[in-house]
């Protein structure tokens, strides 16, 4: 590929194959003032009168739609830390990987107001984002006052999805009585509810005896946190959505055949549930990584946990990208450090804090889905970029190449490579990566955000506070 310059405000891609999640087509593209202006067929632009600024020649190179990664958490607290990406440098590093859009998550603590959490969640990102920004709001104290605050939301604010906790008691859990309401508000509200779906109440029993036998390591997380327990939530909070009037439900992170087979069934059977799974659920394992010796597979512990490569997770969940039983694939990005983070929990795994890290590798890992005949090329774009859009309000500004959309626009070069590794691509704020040494095929050649070129070979030539706040609009595709 070769980038000639002219006008900043002006960029025209010729010579690339052009994929959407319906198919691909040789097109040249025009970008003007940050948005799609033109898709011509080749060597039409001459005789349209077209005049280019910067020109990018993307011959034998897929130009795709933005990643949109709908789950990440910058600065997050859990427990006595916080994730150890910024909106600065995790959305850096989301942009290194193809990622130009991220919706992250307002959290509500117990008795706070909603719009309180979200007002500190916007202080942390204003101004220090290199993409372009949303919110969900997480709901962590459903009452009287926080249902109300769910329309101004909606409403005022741009929020048009709430995500639920079934774990984590005494922090963010609801119990069936609070997240029955909270759906209701959310059906009356035309809003997605989205859902933390794991047994947190029976999840804890377990790991108090598991710590009172002696069994602090790593791998314990997973072993105390069963695959059943995520399938007999995720069914229940079907269960209640459809108590509630058939309110579209979101399954976040799903990491288990069980819960797969209720979404299949639900989608099956007409309801408007949909599920998203991660790179974590569909490439890493307890047996590879969570158990690995002394204290390092404390690296993956994350909820719901990494899972058994013998009980065919892993399978189910490709197969399931590859039918649509599951939706979307996100990175639920939370990055903590070994050293000082993780280990918190070096005599106790309950206290390691959760979460994998992530948001630079989605794309990359994706692809190889596709390389490795997992998924087709137009699934890759489908999951990563336009079915995120389109089920949180976010499309068609976001997640396609259309004449209109934002010039959020990926340069994908399918015979380079990729090295994951601290030592090689890594830009995220982690001292270690979740896929060390993962050699993959495919790489990112350029990234554009609103006509801007923010990644060009190996060079980050973006801003930050590029990136904008996103107010969402209540999605078109829930029913
Ligand atoms: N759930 C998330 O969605 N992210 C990090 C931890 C968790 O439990
Ligand atoms: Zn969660
Ligand atoms: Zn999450």
């Amino acid at each position: 590929m070769s980038v000639e310059s002219g006008s900043a405000d002006r960029l025209f891609i010729t010579g690339g194959t052009l994929v959407s999640g319906e198919g691909r087509m040789l097109a040249d593209v025009l970008c003007e003032a940050g948005r799609i202006t033109a898709i011509l067929a080749p060597g039409h632009a001459d005789a349209l009168g077209v005049t280019a600024g910067q020109v990018i020649d993307a011959t034998g190179r897929y130009v795709i739609p933005g990643g949109v990664d709908v789950h990440t958490h910058m600065e997050v607290p859990f427990g006595d830390t916080t994730s150890s990406d910024t909106f600065t440098t995790g959305t850096i590093a989301a942009a290194w990987g193809g990622t130009t859009t991220i919706v992250d998550f307002s959290c509500q603590r117990k008795g706070e107001d909603l719009r309180d959490s979200l007002e500190t969640w916007h202080a942390k990102a204003a101004g220090h984002c290199a993409i372009d920004y949303g919110f969900h709001q997480i709901i962590g104290d459903v009452d009287e006052t926080s249902l109300a605050a769910m329309r101004h939301l909606v409403d005022h604010e741009g929020i048009t999805s709430f995500k639920l906790f079934m774990a984590y008691p005494d922090v963010y859990y609801s119990d069936d009585g609070q997240i029955l309401r909270a759906m209701q508000t959310a059906g009356d509200l035309g809003a997605m509810v989205m859902m933390h779906a794991e047994n947190g109440i029976a999840i804890d029993v377990l790991i108090a005896q598991s710590l009172a036998r002696g069994d602090t390591a790593p791998r314990f997380h997973s072993l105390t946190r069963p695959s059943i327990l995520e399938g007999e939530a995720t069914h229940r909070a079907i269960a209640l959505a459809k108590v509630a009037g058939n309110v579209p439900l979101y399954i976040v992170h799903m990491s288990a055949s069980e819960a797969l087979a209720e979404v299949a069934e639900a989608r099956h059977d007409g309801f408007n549930v949909f599920a998203e799974t991660c790179p974590q659920y569909l490439y890493l394992s307890l047996e590879e990584h969570l158990s690995q010796p002394g204290f390092e597979g404390a690296k993956w512990v994350a909820s719901p946990p990494l899972r058994s490569h013998h009980e065919h997770h892993h399978r189910d969940l490709w197969r399931g990208l590859k039918l649509n039983e599951l939706a979307v694939v996100s990175t639920d990005h939370c990055p903590f450090c070994l050293r000082d983070q993780k280990e918190a929990g070096l005599n106790d795994f309950s206290a390691i804090p959760n979460g994998i890290g992530g948001v630079e590798h989605r794309m990359e890992l994706m692809y190889q889905g596709v390389v490795d005949g997992h998924i087709s090329l137009e699934r890759w774009v489908e999951t990563c970029c336009t079915t995120p859009a389109k089920l949180f309000g976010l499309y068609p500004t976001k997640g396609t190449l259309s004449v209109g959309s934002d010039a959020d626009i990926v340069i994908w070069d399918p015979v380079g490579r990729t090295r994951i590794g601290i030592d090689h691509k890594h830009h995220m704020n982690m001292d270690y990566s979740a896929y060390e040494g993962m050699d993959l095929s495919g790489r990112v050649e350029t990234v554009i955000s609103r006509g801007q070129i923010i990644i060009d070979n190996d060079q980050f030539l973006g801003r930050v506070g590029h990136g904008h706040y996103l107010p969402r609009t209540l999605s078109n595709y829930l029913y």
